[in-house]
Order: C-alpha cells, then structure tokens, then sequence
C-alpha cells in the first residue's frame, strides 16, 4: 500500500509548523507499519495531548486522542480487553516523562504489549515552548529566559530500570534506521521504547539558538552515534542510537489470561 492509504486525507492539512520533525516520524510510522503488512483494522494508536499527540488525527488507524500524560493509561485498558489488537502510543516528552513519567515508569514495569514512541524535542511545543524534564541544563527556554536550573536524564536508561523489554533510540535524520526500530520494536511482544530525537525549531531552535530545522537535523547527524560505539567512548558527550535492550519476558496480558486460566480450573 501506499502511504497515503493509511493517513486521513481529510485531516489534511496537518497542524505541525515547517520543519517540525513529527511529520518525519508519522512517514516512518507508517512505513514500517507496511513493511510489517499489519491490517489498518488490528491497530489502535492512542496519544494524550502535545503537537506530537495530534499524530493520531492523521492516521486512519483506530485511534484514541486522550488526556495529557495517560495515553498508557488509556492504551492499558484497550490491550487488556483486546489483547490480539497492537497498541501503539505516541508521545512527546513533556507527555510521556513529565506529566505522564509515573504512567510511563509502570508501563514499563509490567512489560505490557505496547509500543511507546517518545517524540522527544526537548520541549513543549504545544503550549508554547516551556521547557521539560529533558530540554537539559543551561538551555533557554521560554520558562527559563536565563537559562534552565534542571537536570535532564536519560530516557534510555530510565526505560531499563523501569523494566521495559525493548529499549530503543532513534532521530528524524536517521530515517532509514529509525524505520528498521520501529518495526522491530511494533513486532517486539512486551513493552517497546522508541525515542525519537525530533526538531522543534519554532521553540527549542530559536530559544536554544540550536537553529534552523536543517541545523537541528545536521546536529543529530554529528552528535549522535551507533550503541557501542568508539567515540562515545573518546567523547561522553556524544548521544548513543540504536537497540538498547531487546529481551524476552513474560509479557503482562499473557501472565493476566494465566491468572484468569487458574482461577476458572480451581487451581
Ligand atoms: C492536565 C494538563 N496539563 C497541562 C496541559 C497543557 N499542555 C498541553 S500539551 C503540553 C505539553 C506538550 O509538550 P510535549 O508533550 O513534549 O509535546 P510537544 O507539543 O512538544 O510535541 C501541555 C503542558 C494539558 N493539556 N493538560
Ligand atoms: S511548535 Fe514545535 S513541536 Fe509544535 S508543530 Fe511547531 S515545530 Fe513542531
């Protein structure tokens, strides 16, 4: 199919400003979902709210378009009714790790069947550029004029603490290799990280002086690096791509229906 067959034309035109990396993210999406041959009918996309979450407007997928930070909560419910639908969450990282960080901590925990997809652009677009759990020290924000006094952390490494089974961390540059994740990731049975390090040049690019969408894009190209790499090694400063983690676990509506098995056979 093309890709035009799994958007909603006439939602059309989208609300993202140009250069806005999500537009790059929803391609991909859909990309690997073709590649992965998945019936429109099977799939659920569920986001709360952010310019990111507006991605399931777009997509003639079933969707749900929530409450800000509990589109795991809501996504939770539907796998747990409907275990054989793919559940796919989008986020941004004011969503998914701010507002939402507990639902996402927990998500990950039980290692439930769902892909979560971070749009991480290191602010919140929507509202107008304040900044976030990751838009780093020392950044300007518009919450910040003089500079940000919060750490950032790592989403990678919170996703494996928490439990998730597949942990994974792409660009909107690295088009090619963000579409191989997000299908390994939609075909991985238990909880599915995917941070997608996405442009906002309107806030983050003009607040930050990290600039034009294109320098933002050229930015990923040479501050970011394969998982494992050498130069990481030689520059810490260097942001890591790639898988992560990839494990099986007990996925947690398997154990549920195992629970229920039980229960019906007395034992
Ligand atoms: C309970 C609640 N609190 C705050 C808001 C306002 N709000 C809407 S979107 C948003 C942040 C969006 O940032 P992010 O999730 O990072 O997505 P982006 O817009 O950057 O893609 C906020 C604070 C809201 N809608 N609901
Ligand atoms: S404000 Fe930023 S995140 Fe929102 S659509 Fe514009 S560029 Fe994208």
């Amino acid at each position: 199919m093309a890709a035009k067959d799994y958007l909603r034309e006439r939602f059309m035109p989208h609300i993202w400003c140009p250069g806005c990396g999500h537009g790059i993210v929803l391609n991909n999406l859909v990309e690997s979902i073709d590649r992965l041959g998945l019936n429109k009918n099977d799939l659920v996309l569920v986001t709360g709210i952010g310019c990111s979450a507006r991605i399931s407007g777009y997509v003639d997928f079933h969707t749900l378009h929530t409450i800000h930070g509990r589109a795991l909560t809501f996504a939770t419910g539907v796998k747990l009714a409907r275990p054989e639908l793919t559940l796919l969450v989008a986020m941004g990282d004011g969503d998914a790790l701010a507002i939402g960080g507990n639902h996402f901590i927990h998500a990950a925990r039980r290692n439930i069947d769902i892909t979560a997809l971070i749009m991480n652009n290191r602010t919140y677009g929507m509202t107008g550029g304040q900044h976030s759990p990751l838009t780093g020290y020392g950044m300007k924000s518009i919450t910040a004029p003089l500079g940000n006094i919060e750490q950032a952390f790592d989403t990678m490494e919170l996703a494996k603490a928490a439990g998730a089974s597949f942990v994974a961390r792409g660009t909107t540059y690295h088009v090619r290799s963000l579409q191989k994740l997000l299908t390994k990731a939609i075909r991985h049975k238990g909880f599915s990280v995917v941070e997608i390090l996405t442009q906002c040049p309107t806030y983050f690019g003009r607040k930050t002086k990290a600039g034009t969408a294109v320098d933002m894009l050229q930015s990923y190209r040479d501050n970011t690096v394969p998982v494992g790499s050498e130069a990481k090694q030689k520059n810490p400063e260097l942001i890591e791509r790639g898988i992560f983690v990839q494990e099986e676990r007990t996925e947690f509506c398997a154990a549920y229906e195992g629970i229920i098995q039980s229960s019906r056979e007395g034992r």
